[in-house]
């Protein structure tokens, strides 16, 4: 059995190297020479992903074979919209244009749960029990700043059962224990064989100083240990596309960010997170109107510049489960839909 020789084949395939990829099945024919024997081969050919054998550039730029040939298939619909950015990034919405970079065709990286940090929250004191915190716009504060929870027990009178201690401070007596009085904060060194529950000069950990008030969000920032604790409102967004599908992906995560500006420009934005004060605080997501970055964005990205509009970018990743379309049939890359 013979296939013609070895270079007309050669020559063959990259005169229909194109149509190859555009139409990924071709009937090849050898070359039918006196005396062979004439067979008819059908041969699938695929395109390196990330290569750039397909010779084209734009503003000067090498095009990966993913780009041109999804593109220009129309595998990936959303791309005509779409430049191409030689850049280790998925995607980017920047001075008007739309681009997608060299991670839009790999993995995609969800869906991740992230938590509200601010709706229905609460400040807690931490590990010294003391208010670091002061209340800011309407939050509540039911511990006074430098204060511990009020009446709290700090020392118990240990194994010989008898309180060996005397209070100090406004701490007291109650039922044999001292507890730590108004101030919360516990002023008395146990003696003998009592117990030191709280620490001299702390209150009881983890105490709620602050509530969120009429507008049902945390607006002050936790100072020293102090911390928030989340209403747990969670959701779980973004998508887990490879190769088409995340660059689907990329694509509806890029226009949203493009449809969010176009939207919403000139709109008043008190956070300056990309999403006007009217959007905010409301069903499903709750964002803050006065914190940028709701869902803490950053704390999972660290470095990515989230802590400054992730509420914004909570939404383009939020646009991600709904792409627009793809042709599968017409994906010829390598580890691709046909591979
Ligand atoms: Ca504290
Ligand atoms: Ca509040
Ligand atoms: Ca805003
Ligand atoms: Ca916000």
């Amino acid at each position: 059995m013979r296939y013609g020789n070895q270079l007309a084949f050669e020559r063959k395939i990259q005169g229909t190297f194109m149509s190859l990829i555009l139409m990924g099945v071709l009937f090849l024919f050898s070359n039918a020479n006196a005396g062979e024997v004439t067979k008819t081969v059908k041969v699938k050919l695929f395109f390196p992903r990330d290569g750039t054998e397909n010779g084209q550039t734009q503003n000067g730029t090498q095009l990966r074979n993913w780009y041109y040939f999804w593109k220009d298939g129309n595998v990936v619909s959303d791309l005509r919209e779409f430049n191409y950015r030689n850049a280790n990034f998925y995607g980017l919405y920047s001075g008007g244009v739309l681009y997608v970079g060299n991670a839009a065709p790999k993995d995609n990286d969800g869906p991740i749960e992230f938590t509200n940090q601010y709706y229905k929250s609460k400040i807690s004191s931490g590990a010294n029990g003391i208010a670091n915190s002061v209340a800011i716009v309407d939050d509540i504060q039911i511990i006074s700043f430098g204060k511990g929870k009020p009446d709290t027990t700090a020392i118990t009178a240990g194994s010989n059962g008898i309180l060996d201690t005397t209070p100090s401070g406004d701490d007291r007596i109650n039922s044999n224990t001292i507890i730590t009085g108004a101030n919360g904060i516990c002023n008395t060194i146990a003696l003998g064989d009592d117990v030191q529950i709280i620490s001299i000069n702390r209150g009881e950990p983890n105490s709620i100083i602050i509530l969120p008030g009429p507008n049902d969000f945390i607006d002050t920032d936790p100072n020293n240990d102090d911390s928030i604790i989340s209403g747990g409102l969670k959701f779980s967004i973004g998508a887990n596309g490879k190769g088409i599908d995340c660059c689907a992906e990329t694509c509806a995560h890029e226009k949203k960010h493009k449809a969010m500006h176009d939207d919403w420009q000139g709109q008043p934005d008190w956070d300056l997170d990309d999403v006007p004060d009217s959007e905010e605080g409301k069903a499903p997501y709750y964002f803050s109107p006065r914190k940028p970055d709701t869902y803490n964005l950053e704390g999972f990205y660290p470095g990515s510049g989230y802590s400054s509009y992730g509420d914004n970018e909570f939404l383009a990743r939020v646009a991600e489960s709904s792409p627009n379309s793809t042709n599968p049939t017409k994906d010829w890359s390598e580890h691709g839909k046909n591979w």
